[in-house]
């Protein structure tokens, strides 16, 4: 049977499970989008393609679907580049179509040309163009396999007189994608076991790798009478109904998780892959545990890494665990745990002279938002307050730019969710800054009608930034925003929008904005002085905040130092 290029492609991404594409139409692209607009996948029409494809990852992760974005040749495909780095390194399923200009005027620098295959290169699991329209079925359906096999983003070149061929089409290609049970050989497990049986003090530290193993985690640590800390993106996971846990380590985490695990003999880290060298533990025997060879030991020397699933090795690793008697190191550790929650209750308040601390309005959202809450947040002070005062409960989620730290992710990421998740309240916790970068997807929200909660905490600067200015004894600088009346320009696009700048306006506020039955922002001014703190003060920062402070002094803004001091120390 022949069939046109173009619908073998869309029938193909359709087959794959893709529900939605998200982009812009244009010239190279328009065949494929009338076939699209034939098919079941839904079209989302994006404002900027850097919003399509941050939509497309948060809708990948959240449904576990292949899901696609595609762009017209040249500057079209090309816009997508940081949303692209952001699903791949999220390990996001998402397929790009990045349509070309026809093959015959390849490698003349014809207008709009552009090698994606150069640009796509460093941040997919594939990256490949329809050279023949015969090869089109194949090709696609390889894409599609590899994006879902390899977690990633697989990015497909399609020239435009290739979409437009009409080819014989009867070799049944389509992706196969399979999920076995991993973990490691018995002899392994044995050599695990003896680790862990033969060490005094044991901690177990989670990853994003922890999904779906709640109970063998609970299961182990109750065996070994271990705490468990985990890294920020297992919060959902590990952070609720959990007797043993010990919060975040790393600069958003708390002194129980941090002391923990550098004070252990032994280490049992179940898919972490936590980055920062400098929170592990030099003196205890570390095993690790991660579904990817590629990770083991990869930012600490360990003792011994094994591949497996967490709940299949855990499954199979704790027959061979003997049961502990002596539960005084974790429960030291999770005495230090409930004494900083506790503290929490007294810190995580309205800030002096009535003012609205980030903290804070985040704890507020999280006591007003339902059980079943999908929230992004910005890279900036919102992901750190979400991953601090945001309380996880199995059902709810947060997504946040923690692997490629791009700002401007939380806004767009909450279209994909919405789109994936229609009956969900989706809460988008925005930057002043992040917002702004790509505004113009708030026109997205409107026009798909999508009843997405954004809260804009507006600092008037890119706060992050200033506070790491501040920790290197520098004055802020080209940190400050000059911003609009947020809730007025939402108004204007078609928004509920409302400003808020005292605490005891705040609560009724945040009741008001969640209840809205369609798009609504809340624009709040959050305290600007407010600092976020790690968990210990490590010489350098306190050295830094010092040398600020006397800058500051002798510019003449002491009273800038005595705000900050007011707000974060008083
Ligand atoms: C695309 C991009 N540009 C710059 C940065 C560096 N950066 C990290 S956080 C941040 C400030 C964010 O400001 P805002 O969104 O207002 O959040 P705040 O920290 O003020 O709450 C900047 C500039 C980045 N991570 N990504
Ligand atoms: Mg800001």
């Amino acid at each position: 049977m022949s069939k046109k290029v173009a619908d073998i492609i869309v029938e193909t991404l359709q087959k794959a499970g893709v529900r939605h594409c998200y982009g812009v139409v244009g010239d190279t692209l328009n065949l494929i989008a009338h076939s699209i607009a034939d098919s079941q996948i839904e079209w989302v029409h994006m404002r900027h393609e850097e919003a399509g494809a941050f939509a497309a990852q948060a809708e990948a992760l959240v449904s576990g679907h292949l899901t696609a974005a595609a762009g017209s040749c040249g500057p079209g495909s090309l816009h997508f580049i940081n949303g692209i780095f952001e699903a791949n390194r999220n390990r996001a399923p998402v397929i790009l179509i990045a349509s070309q200009i026809i093959r015959d005027e390849l490698g003349f620098d014809f207008i709009q040309e552009v090698d994606f295959k150069q640009v796509y290169r460093d941040c997919s699991v594939f990256c490949d163009m329809i050279h023949t329209p015969a090869q089109a079925r194949r090709k696609t359906a390889i894409a599609c396999q590899t994006a879902l096999a390899k977690r990633g983003v697989a990015v497909l070149i399609v020239p435009a007189d290739i979409s437009a061929s009409v080819v014989h089409d009867d070799i049944p290609y389509a992706p196969h994608v399979a999920r076995p049970v991993v973990r490691p050989s018995d002899a392994d497990l044995v050599e695990i076991a003896e680790i862990l049986n033969n060490s005094e003090k044991i901690a177990l530290y989670g990853g994003s790798g922890c999904e779906g193993a709640h109970k063998e985690i609970l299961a182990v640590a109750d065996r070994l009478k271990a705490p468990i800390a985990h890294t920020s993106r297992a919060k959902d996971f590990l952070e609720y109904d959990n007797p043993y846990n010990i919060g975040m380590t790393g600069m958003l985490g708390n002194e129980a998780g941090f002391h923990a695990l550098l004070n252990c003999d032994a280490l049992l880290m179940l898919g972490a892959d936590f980055a920062w060298r400098q929170f592990y533990p030099d003196n205890a025997k570390i095993v690790q545990v991660d579904l990817e060879p590629t990770h083991l030991g990869r930012r600490h020397p360990v003792t011994k890494g094994v591949v497996g699933d967490v709940k299949a090795t855990l499954e199979a690793l704790l027959p061979r665990l003997s049961e502990r008697s002596d539960g005084s190191f974790r429960d030291g550790y999770l005495k230090r745990y409930a004494k900083y929650k506790e503290s929490e209750k007294t810190r995580i308040v309205a800030g002096h002279d009535g003012s609205i601390p980030g903290s804070y309005l985040t704890k507020v959202i999280s006591e007003h938002a339902p059980r079943d809450a999908l929230f992004t947040a910005d890279d900036g002070t919102p992901a750190a307050w979400a991953y601090r005062h945001i309380e996880a409960n199995g059902q709810r989620r947060i997504f946040a730019s923690l692997l490629h730290g791009t700002m401007a992710n939380a806004m767009p990421s909450s279209i994909g969710l919405q789109k994936a998740e229609p009956g969900r309240q989706v809460i988008c916790l925005a930057g002043d800054g992040g917002i702004a970068m790509l505004f113009g997807d708030l026109m997205t929200i409107v026009q798909h009608d999508l009843p997405i909660k954004i809260a804009v905490y507006d600092n008037g600067k890119l706060g992050f930034v200033e506070i790491e200015q501040k920790a290197e004894g520098m004055l802020d600088t080209f940190t400050r925003l000059k911003n609009p009346n947020f809730a007025g320009v939402a108004r204007a696009l078609g928004f509920w929008g409302q400003s808020v700048s005292k605490a005891d306006e705040l609560e009724g506020a945040v009741k008001d904005w969640l209840a809205q039955p369609g798009p609504a922002l809340l624009h709040v001014h959050v305290n600007p002085m407010q600092l976020v703190v790690p968990p210990f003060m490590a010489v350098e920062p306190a050295i830094g905040m010092a040398l600020y402070s006397t800058r500051a002094i002798l510019h003449g803004r002491g009273g800038d130092v005595w705000e900050m001091v007011k707000e974060n120390f008083i």
